[in-house]
């Protein structure tokens, strides 16, 4: 079986303040164009597929409804992130058996976290997620606090992609349990290779799909080779110029 792992479009209202920055047909042809070249079995949505930390899920719908359809209809696998863990749907990791018997383990990574990974990190982040919950189904108060997250947005904070190491530390802790594992969360595309117990173990991350990047791992679950795609939004751009003569 091939699969494609994308991750962390952070899908929003393409608004100003938005980091998606996809047109949503350019995305849905960018993830057929690669499902047909490599013949992808399933694809593999590993978290933060919505901004839901920003926006309302009903908002980020209706700025892409033939996205949010496309997703309905195929048999996409998502996975949760941290930016949309209020939503009800999305699974929290997912994992494939070979007929060899190696494991791969596909998870956001967001556990490796302080806030999500500890026992006091995560009873706050819970009560703040039903918190989060609660307000979403009033307008009013849901439109406050998404004022609150743009301001506090704005506080400089080193970006996870700049200290990744305690991600790989965490996907080495996976490792010891699973042949392959594959996080995102980071924003990085990463591939690490090492052995344990004489086994070959290798560590992933498929980088993100927001600000109109297409960025990815194929891999085929039987031999697990797989391959990284790393596409910028210039040369997409180029390419549809090309091919649709726009
Ligand atoms: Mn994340």
């Amino acid at each position: 079986m091939n699969i494609l792992v994308l991750s962390d479009l952070h899908m929003d209202t393409c608004d100003k303040f938005g980091t998606f920055q996809w047109k949503e047909m350019d995305l849905i042809m960018q993830i057929e164009k690669i499902r047909d070249l490599y013949s992808i079995d399933k694809i593999i949505f590993n978290g933060d597929t919505f901004e839901l930390l920003k926006y309302r899920f009903d908002e980020i719908e209706k700025a892409n409804p033939a996205l949010l359809d496309y997703f309905r209809d195929k048999d996409f696998v998502f996975i949760k992130g941290n930016h949309d863990i209020v939503n009800t749907f999305g699974i929290d990791h997912f994992q494939i058996t070979n007929s060899h018997g190696q494991t791969i383990h596909i998870e956001h990574g967001h556990n490796a976290d302080w806030f999500n990974g500890s026992k006091i990190g995560r009873a706050i982040g819970k009560s703040g997620f039903s918190l989060l919950k609660m307000l979403s189904h009033s307008k009013f108060m849901m439109d406050i606090y998404l004022r609150i997250v743009a301001f506090n947005d704005q506080i400089h904070h080193i970006p996870k992609k700049y200290n990744t190491i305690k991600y790989l530390t965490y996907a080495l802790m996976l490792l010891k349990e699973h042949d392959v594992v594959i996080l995102a969360h980071t924003h990085k595309l990463e591939s690490h290779h090492t052995y344990y117990l004489n086994k070959k173990k290798r560590y992933l991350n498929c980088g993100s799909c927001s600000m109109g990047r297409f960025q990815g791992i194929i891999m085929n679950t039987e031999t697990l080779e797989y391959e990284m795609i790393k596409e910028a939004r210039e040369k997409l751009a180029i390419a549809y110029k090309m091919q649709y003569a726009v």
